[in-house]
């Protein structure tokens, strides 16, 4: 069978993380040479889609939660652009941005998958909501929102979307968690693999239980990757680094089992910020990741 086609959907928003420059993600990471590396690998890649905030849009100051009405106008049309390449037979691969735009991911990939698996690689959970977020960053709630227990709802982002089912959803990596995240974690039914459980254990064992539990009876698989989740040895162009990540083999060890089950269906690639990159290594790990993410090999 001859390889899926690709759809790269560049976001270049940034207003849902606490500090500027992760709305310069997606030209870099496409700068180091991404579309290239996948047409190598046999796909059909199209990369022509770049959603841009519309003008005119701006939440009112002093709000506890920050830009949201920017978050929610790009949500949209982030959930359009990605349903459409579902619809055409296409992967989406939506580069970020800050993690706020996974909530468009999810909005838009729900639509047709109506019983997804997700897989989040995150050092933090993203599970605040309106009421616990300590730091009113968009960013911190994304997983939240996808989970049905924001305020802002997936079906009103995208029509006929719904929300990802907790049973389903496993994060990867964690390791700084809010108190009321904790609490939520495990209350909610949802598996959180710390790095103490892959420190313990590996990451070849965790990635197939993710696997078991974000790929049993459902019809697709969401990867969403925060390049946090990577120790900022590896990867220093990012707004909130914090030590003790993953290491450079195991971030490429996870992806490639991942790649070898089959089992992904669209992914996300987020939180590469350039301003704060030394020598441009994050957004070149990006890169190499994703590689294999779709099947690159070192032999
Ligand atoms: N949990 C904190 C910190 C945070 C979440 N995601 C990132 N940072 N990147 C918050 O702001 O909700
Ligand atoms: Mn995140
Ligand atoms: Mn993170």
């Amino acid at each position: 069978m001859s390889q899926p086609s690709i759809s790269i959907i560049r976001v270049p928003f940034g207003l849902g993380a606490g500090r500027p420059g992760s709305e310069n993600g997606p030209d870099s990471i496409m700068k180091f040479g991404l579309a290239k590396k996948l047409a190598g690998l046999g796909y059909d890649v199209q990369a022509d889609s770049s959603i841009r905030l519309p003008d005119g849009i701006r939440s009112p100051a002093g709000a506890k939660m920050k830009h949201v009405q920017e978050v929610l106008a790009v949500s949209g049309l982030l959930g359009e652009a990605v349903s459409k390449a579902v619809a055409g037979g296409r992967v989406p691969l939506i580069l970020g941005g800050d993690h706020s735009i996974a909530i468009g991911s999810l909005a838009g990939l729900t639509r047709h998958y109506g019983k997804m698996g997700v897989i989040w690689v995150d050092a933090h959970s993203d599970l605040n909501t309106e009421s616990t977020s300590p730091s009113g960053n968009m960013h911190g709630i994304s997983l939240a929102v996808g989970l049905g227990l924001s305020h802002i709802k997936l079906k009103d982002i995208v029509e006929g979307a719904a929300s990802i089912q907790a049973e389903n959803c496993v994060i990867i990596g964690a390791r700084d968690l809010d108190r009321d995240e904790k609490e939520l974690i495990r209350s909610c039914g949802l598996t959180c693999f710390t790095m103490h459980e892959i420190d313990r254990v590996g990451i070849e064992k965790v990635v197939r239980e993710a696997l078991q539990i974000a790929g049993a009876g459902t019809d697709g698989v969401h990867l969403s990757f925060d390049v946090d989740s990577v120790d900022p040895i590896e990867a220093p162009g990012t707004g909130t680094p914090v030590r003790g990540g993953l290491s450079y083999r195991e971030a490429h060890l996870l992806l490639e089992l991942l790649s070898e089950s089959g089992r992904i269906t669209s992914a996300d690639f987020v939180e590469v910020n350039p301003l704060l990159d030394r020598n441009n290594q994050t957004s070149k790990l990006a890169v190499e990741l994703i590689g294999s993410l779709f099947g690159s090999r070192i032999l």
